[in-house]
């Protein structure tokens, strides 16, 4: 895969060299390039926003640097051999990033990230892309942060770690929370390891009892009382039929 990112602040990426999506790009899985959008600036300061038609407070990134940006970036991707862009607009304007969306990101050879600052980029920049490309504008919850590239960093790290080969045990991700399954939209309940005791402290015996029905019993209830008490709303969502006789003795 391969993932382009243009931003004002290269420097705010770094954290892609290190963990898992360093490891992926070492390992040849994941093709990373980051972009100076200040390269496609041609006046002595090095302007990339301006005042907002309407008025308004904040400032408004301008279509010139990110246009030539965008098509600088295309074409070298498409003479290396990319094929089929996206491009993933990040604004708290956007639509829920998800786990779904998450391992749809995955499943596509190329992504570019436009992360903006101050108020945003100029709608054309958006609207004339679209025209070409998918174009997702996705936020990655309901706050907001001073620029996009933290949601870069997030939603760059929950598409790679989906890439094959990625994660060290192909079935790591099969029971995350989110995850589509059995336990679809229940979150994940707590894990033990080593020593037995700590502080004073076990763990539960039923996860030394070597009994795997009981055990997966033990572990759908835990992620039942912790979805119930954290994210009623995933209960509420269930399909009825996900839930057993058992379940609703909870
Ligand atoms: Cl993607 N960008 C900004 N600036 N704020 C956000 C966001 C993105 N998602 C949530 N808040």
């Amino acid at each position: 895969m391969r993932l382009d990112v243009v931003t004002i602040f290269p420097e705010y990426l770094e954290p892609l060299d290190v963990s898992l999506v360093g490891k992926a790009r070492a390992r040849g899985q994941l093709n990373v390039h980051v972009h100076d959008l200040r390269a496609w600036t041609y006046d002595r300061h090095n302007t990339v926003d301006d005042t907002p038609y309407g008025g308004g407070p904040g400032m408004v990134m301008k279509t010139g640097p990110w246009g030539d940006a965008l098509d600088s970036v295309l074409a070298d991707g498409y003479e290396t051999g990319s094929r089929e862009p996206v491009l993933i607009v990040p604004t708290p304007s956007g639509r829920p990033f998800t786990q779904e969306l998450a391992v749809e990101l995955s499943e596509r050879p190329w992504l570019i990230f436009t992360p903006a600052r101050y108020e945003g980029i100029d709608r054309r920049v958006v609207d004339e892309y679209a025209a070409r490309m998918p174009v997702y504008e996705v936020s990655i919850g309901d706050y907001v942060l001073a620029g996009g590239e933290a949601a870069v960093l997030v939603v760059t790290e929950a598409v790679a770690r989906l890439l094959p080969g990625v994660l060290g045990n192909a079935e790591s991700h099969q029971d995350d929370s989110f995850a589509p399954g059995a336990m679809a939209n229940l979150l994940e309940g707590p894990v033990y390891t080593k020593p037995p005791e700590w502080r004073g402290r076990g763990i539960p015996d039923v996860l030394l009892s070597g009994h795997h029905g009981k055990i997966a019993r033990w572990r759908r209830d835990e992620a039942l009382k912790r979805t119930t008490r954290n994210r009623p709303d995933l209960i509420e969502s269930c399909d009825p039929k996900a839930f057993d006789k058992k379940d609703r003795e909870m």
